[in-house]
């Protein structure tokens, strides 16, 4: 089985002519398809590293595509999520057992098999790596605040939890903990060990701290909300013209959660002063101007946010960055199985750096606080 072969199986409005890989996605794999009436599609390969169950992840996807397309259309808005393309089947994906790649392979240049999903392609957008400026970051924050605020009367019971405990930092430490004790006792990964000894003692000495956010959820204080779950600036897609905001993409992840991760996620990713992989950690720091200009647009955005959400917005941030450092570096001791990689040594890469970031914010704590409590008049 090829891509011609699947692609054939969804309804584009012609046959396809080119099918290219594409993007900067970590987890999917993502190729760019052109038909010959000259449309264009996105088609991607599940992980199923991380994603177990491909059909309840694509029912929550056509769940909030309807939703928010609904809400769009009584407000006489532009709704922001892409609906998947239909298989003629009527499905939402579709699955190619091993044994049909393997049937199809002697005839066709390359087997495929797992989940695949074409989406329509975003025409005139932009996806950016790092906010090009201030308005720019300012529209993901619109985009992720607004995002949540829309759904808030999702009925959240629903949705499956496409990968369990995404956000649950203890239990990322338990895994960090169970992995490295393997990775310990293994000949091939315990030189893995050895050489990320520094982070694993960075993170054992936070490991107390970590939890504070997943504690406040579990008793209640701080409100469970549909979240987006991985709000890189990258899963948003800006009008090309007027750099407003067009589309947040990469659904796979929304499920119940805090708003404070989506908030911290994208501090994360677009505040910082340097790539999520740079090697010279002296590069790395997050921009205290960037992190004023999204706060102020997600506080406007995000509606209903409590007093808690707001005091431990500096924290959100602080947390995911730790705990996506935590990630890498399990992955890291793990052999470089869920991240895909670039070259060796790029998860420990990634580690070192979102620990270093997460360390400068340490450091600006009272700084970011002070932002915190002007913009929101606490
Ligand atoms: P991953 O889960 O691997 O990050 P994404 O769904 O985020 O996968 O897709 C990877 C990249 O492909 C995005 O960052 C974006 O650049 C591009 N992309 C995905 N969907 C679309 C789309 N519908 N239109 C335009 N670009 C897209
Ligand atoms: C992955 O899929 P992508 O590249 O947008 C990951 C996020 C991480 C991010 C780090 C499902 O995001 O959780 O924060 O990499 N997504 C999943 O860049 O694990
Ligand atoms: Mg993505």
């Amino acid at each position: 089985m090829n891509t011609t072969d699947i692609l054939r199986r969804f309804l584009l409005d012609s046959d396809p002519v080119s099918c290219e890989p594409y993007g900067n996605g970590h987890i999917n794999s993502t190729f760019l398809v052109q038909t010959k009436k000259g449309s264009r599609y996105i088609l991607q390969r599940l992980s199923e590293e991380a994603f177990k169950n491909v059909p309840e992840l694509m029912e929550n996807i056509s769940g909030i595509a309807q939703f928010l397309d609904a809400k769009a259309k009584a407000e006489g808005t532009p709704c922001h999520v892409l609906p998947p393309v239909m298989t003629v089947d009527g499905e939402t994906y579709v699955h190619v057992t091993e044994e049909a790649a393997d049937d199809a392979a002697d005839v066709a240049a390359a087997s495929l098999s797992g989940y695949f999903r074409v989406t329509p392609f975003a025409e005139n957008s932009i996806c950016l790596e790092k906010p090009e400026s201030d308005e720019d970051f300012y529209q993901c924050a619109i985009a992720f605040g607004t995002f949540i605020s829309e759904l808030a009367d999702y009925p959240a019971e629903t949705l499956h939890e496409t990968i369990p405990n995404f956000h649950n930092t203890v239990d990322r430490y338990r895994i960090f903990h169970e992995t490295l004790e393997r990775a310990k006792n293994d000949p091939e990964l315990a030189p893995r060990v050895e050489a990320a000894k520094d982070e694993i003692a960075f993170v054992l000495e936070r490991e107390h701290s970590a939890g504070v956010l997943q504690e406040m959820r579990d008793s209640g204080k701080l409100p469970t909300r549909v979240t987006h779950n991985d709000t890189k600036l990258n899963n948003v897609l800006l009008d090309k013209d007027t750099r407003q905001l067009l589309y947040v993409i990469d659904l796979d992840t929304v499920m119940p959660g805090l708003s404070l991760y989506d908030y911290g996620d994208c501090i994360r990713f677009g505040a910082a002063t340097a790539s999520e992989d740079e090697k010279d950690l002296s590069k790395v720091h997050c921009d205290l101007h960037l992190f004023e200009v999204f706060t102020k647009g997600f506080i406007e955005s995000c509606k209903g946010l409590t007093d808690l959400e707001i005091e431990m917005l500096p924290e959100g941030a602080r947390t995911i960055t730790l705990e996506l450092g935590v990630r890498f570096l399990t992955d890291w001791l793990d052999g470089d199985k869920y991240f895909a990689t670039k070259y060796p040594g790029h998860n420990l890469d990634r580690c070192r750096s979102q620990l270093a970031l997460a360390l400068d914010m340490e450091s600006k704590r009272e700084e970011m606080k002070e932002i915190v409590n002007e913009l929101s008049g606490h």
